[in-house]
């Protein structure tokens, strides 16, 4: 940058990026050090998922999958660097003005971390470091700039002198080694409060007991013998994850606690190891999200060891009114379940393990519900912490409240995982296959139909049980061409997948997945 102009507006833009910058990573830290959701990009970002018109959210989920976090993230960054290159701009007619924009700034940051609802007094510490950093560095870049400016003006105005050039040069230098040093200060500050958040868990000291009748293993899957079709158990590292957390909660066990209240007999509050004591089963379930496309990825399955809900629920005796379960967060998100649903008889568990380990942060660490049936939005509360009985006239859910339905029982769905849509196959044998679920009535049937043609029965893999996908597969001799194969569902309890292709939400997605093969 020899041309650098220190009087100009991208010098001027260039500092308030600069401070905005190590303001917010400092910030960054310090929550990471304190709260991370008190972090200022993070307290952005939650305020503006939950500002979200509904139908855009749902478009994220479906178009971003999971980039969608990611891409929100980079949007408030740019929103908030145009800002800073604007109160940096100001700097340049009044230093002060400039200042008041920057403050504006971190005094949203930290009014919206204040404001969640699992606020605490101490997230007050990440805005207050961040307008200090921040501030401090606009300070000094301003100076700084202005002091080059006026050098260079002297050398303009002295041609003839080599003290001048030199001093030109030498406060230029300064302000480009300033820069980078405040560059390299908010690099290392953002890079450290990540890895804080990160290592900030026990999860892996943690031994989970065994269940008191533990499982059988799954038997063997169909994808040992037909590459493509969706392994039996999901391992926990590719299970989808669906939630409105920018970051995940990271809980502190010494201090977590399970509170059951509202309509009961008489309240629980529980430790991990209150609930580490109790006799743990294990279950195979199935989960999967509402917003799931037809032939989408946010389903998955796992072995879940946990406490039976049940037995919490009559410890703490039920009482007469309630017709919902609302289960609260640690970070103040809500699900309601249907109360008949929670005491029909199907294993709803509060699940602290997963495929054999601790819950992991992103699938709610310490403790979770997973409902049996229902989607994930209305019974599979992650980083739970209170579970409230209560009515609907009185309380309502984070999606109850933005009108999604109280009951979504999951609805049936086979989904086609080989060949993939639009690949080309070699003609002769091969096999159509993939999974199907209607968790909580049991797979009877999958059929595939090609080319328009009659459903042909695909064969079975193992059942794991009525809360269990099925995995499924037909051998096809498949000719060359161009082939349309399509693939639906029947449940135990008759239920036939239907041809709706899309139904608006709050149903969700049902329907037939068809999909283009070519075969050469
Ligand atoms: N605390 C919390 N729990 C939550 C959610 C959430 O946003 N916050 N999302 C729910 C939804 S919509 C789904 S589909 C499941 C997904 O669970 P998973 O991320 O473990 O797959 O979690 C549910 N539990
Ligand atoms: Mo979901």
């Amino acid at each position: 940058m020899p041309s650098m102009d220190p009087s100009s507006r991208m010098s001027y833009a260039a500092a308030g990026l600069l401070s905005t910058a190590a303001g917010v990573a400092a910030g960054h830290l310090a929550a990471a050090l304190t709260d991370p959701a008190a972090s200022p990009v993070l307290a952005v970002g939650s305020t503006v998922i939950d500002l979200t018109p509904t139908p855009l959210k749902e478009w994220a989920v479906r178009e971003l999958g999971n980039a969608d976090k990611p891409v929100l993230l980079a949007s408030v960054a740019v929103g908030t660097l145009v800002l800073a290159g604007l109160a940096g701009v100001v700097a340049r007619r009044s230093a002060r003005l400039g200042a008041v924009v920057l403050l504006a700034l971190v005094a949203l940051a930290g009014a919206l971390a204040l404001h969640r609802p699992a606020a605490r007094p101490v997230d007050v510490v990440p805005a207050l470091v961040s307008a200090a950093i921040g501030l401090g560095v606009f300070a000094a870049s301003v100076r700084s700039l202005r002091t080059a400016s006026a050098t260079a003006t002297f050398a303009t105005a002295l041609p003839g002198s080599p003290e001048a050039v030199l001093a030109a040069r030498a406060s230029r230098r300064g302000l480009l080694l300033g820069a980078g040093a405040v560059a390299a200060f908010s690099g290392l500050a953002a890079a450290t409060g990540q890895w804080v958040i990160r290592t900030g868990t026990q999860i892996a000291d943690i031994v989970l007991p065994r269940a008191a009748k533990p499982l059988p293993p799954l038997p063997a899957g169909l994808e040992k013998a037909h590459a493509g079709i969706s392994a039996l158990r999901t391992p926990t590292d590719r299970f989808y994850r669906v939630d409105t957390n920018l970051v995940v909660p990271r809980v502190n066990l010494d201090s977590w606690r399970l509170r059951i209240d509202g309509d009961v007999r008489q309240e629980l509050t529980l430790t991990y190891d209150d609930l580490l004591a109790m006799p743990l089963v294990e279950r195979d379930i199935t989960l999967t999200c509402v917003s799931n496309e037809v032939g989408g990825k946010y389903v998955g399955a796992a072995r879940w060891l946990g406490v039976p809900l049940m037995d919490l629920l009559d410890q703490a005796g039920i009482g007469t009114k309630a017709d919902q379960l609302l289960s609260t967060a640690v970070d103040g998100f809500t699900i309601s379940t249907p109360l008949d649903v929670v005491r029909d008889g199907r294993d709803v568990l509060v699940a602290i393990g997963m495929n054999g380990e601790p819950l992991p942060a992103d699938h709610g660490f310490p403790a979770r519900l997973v409902t049996p049936g229902v989607y994930g939005f209305v019974g599979a509360t992650k980083w739970l912490e209170r579970l409230t009985l209560t009515t609907y006239a009185a309380k309502q859910a984070y999606w109850t409240k933005r009108k999604w339905a109280t009951d979504a029982p999951i609805k049936v769905s086979a989904r086609i995982d080989t060949p993939k849509p639009f690949s080309t196959v070699d003609a002769g044998q091969t096999v159509i296959g993939g999974v199907a679920w209607a968790q909580h009535r049991g797979i009877a049937r999958v059929e595939v139909r090609i080319d328009g043609g009659a459903w042909q029965t695909a064969r079975l893999g193992p059942d794991a049980g009525l809360d269990y996908w099925r995995q499924w597969y037909l051998p096809w001799d498949a000719p060359k061409g161009r082939h349309l194969v399509a693939v639906r569902a029947v449940t135990k309890d008759g239920d036939v997948q239907t041809a709706v292709r899309r139904t608006p939400f709050p149903d969700g997605s049902s329907g037939i997945q068809e999909v283009v093969v070519n075969v050469s």
